[in-house]
């Protein structure tokens, strides 16, 4: 069966992303459609040797018969026009963070839970990207070891600000001010990765808490994030300290990860060999190193993890998603 597919903010980086990776991929896409703002609206795209036109986006858009739409316009965007889309029969993936704790949602990564992508009611999310990247690598040990602790520690692209973060870096190595981070990012690192809340922590460090115990399905797993923004044009990296109720091999945990679905695992000290933002750049694979055992607890490991955020961190994931959904319509 061929599906029509829509994709609702394209300029974006996310949204440009979407493109690239789908022009990688061979769906089976009937009729294809842009939609965004009425700015944006009327602008020709290139998809795969062809031009469309991008259309606004309005209550009608989604009134003939588009099977799947992939959203990336911001969280406003996705609260009014993905129910609406829904209710046309539309299944919506959504990048924002507007529905990913609704209960009604599945919040998916599909080497992770796959099985939540099928109990979905219209609209389906995509997680933040330091959460997928971070929970591909845990997902595999999870299983076998059973995780009672995360702390992560995240150093952070500029990409993931979007192109006004990706600019702040490019002006800040020509000396100029920062316009979209409240410091300059050049040369530096910001413990401040989108607001602060009253608990102290930023809300990027409660996505992760809150998104990891959604996907791995524990609401008691005990988690704690400090998220840094660093001068990195593009991957996040993450440090990911985990204690387990197991007790385990060292061994035969970087088996375990060797064998993991989306996990490339690169820990060769002898040849300086670790994940890297520089190697990791444009593949869908969470890459996975440094992996030691950590002394101070009983059964516990740290590892680095490092994954384009803008491919597997969003519009990879987000079509993997549709894939799954489109080989279940054959
Ligand atoms: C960042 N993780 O690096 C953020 C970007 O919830 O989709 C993604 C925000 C989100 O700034």
């Amino acid at each position: 069966k061929k599906i029509n597919l829509a994709i609702v903010g394209a300029s974006g980086m996310v949204g440009r992303t979407f493109l690239k990776v789908l022009e990688e991929k061979n769906l089976p896409i009937e009729n294809f459609y842009v939609f965004a703002s009425k700015r944006s609206a009327g602008q020709t795209i290139t998809f795969k040797g062809n031009d469309y036109v991008i259309e606004e986006l309005t209550e009608n858009s989604f009134d003939r018969g588009i099977d799947i739409a992939l959203f990336s316009a911001g969280g406003d965007i996705s609260l009014k026009f993905a129910p609406i889309a829904a209710s046309k029969g539309c299944v919506v993936i959504d990048n924002s963070s507007a529905w990913r704790m609704d209960p009604e949602v599945p919040l998916v990564v599909p080497e992770v839970n796959p099985e939540d992508i099928f109990k979905h009611k219209g609209i389906i999310a995509n997680p933040n990207c330091s959460t997928i990247q971070a929970v591909v690598a845990i997902k595999p040990l999870h299983e076998k070891y059973k995780v009672k602790r995360i702390v992560y520690s995240t150093y952070q692209a500029v990409s993931g600000a979007g192109m006004a973060g990706w600019t702040d870096l490019e002006e800040g190595i020509k000396g100029n001010a920062p316009a979209k981070f409240p410091h300059p990012i050049f040369n530096n690192c910001l413990p401040h990765i989108d607001v602060f809340l009253e608990n102290g922590y930023t809300k990027e460090e409660m996505k992760m808490i809150k998104e990891t115990r959604k996907i791995l399905h524990d609401d008691e797993m005990k988690i704690t994030a400090t998220a840094v923004r660093v001068p990195v044009f593009n991957c996040h990296s993450e440090s990911v300290n985990l204690e387990f109720e197991k007790s385990f091999e060292l061994e035969e945990l970087k088996e375990v990860l060797k064998n993991a679905p989306g996990v490339i695992l690169q820990d060769n000290l002898a040849n300086n060999e670790y994940p890297l933002p520089t190697v990791a750049d444009d593949h869908d694979e969470v890459y996975v190193g440094r992996i030691r055992r950590d002394e101070s607890v009983d059964n516990g490991v740290n590892m680095w993890v490092v994954a384009d955020n803008i491919r597997k961190g969003a519009a990879s994931n987000t079509i993997q998603i549709a894939e799954v959904l489109i080989n279940a319509m054959k």
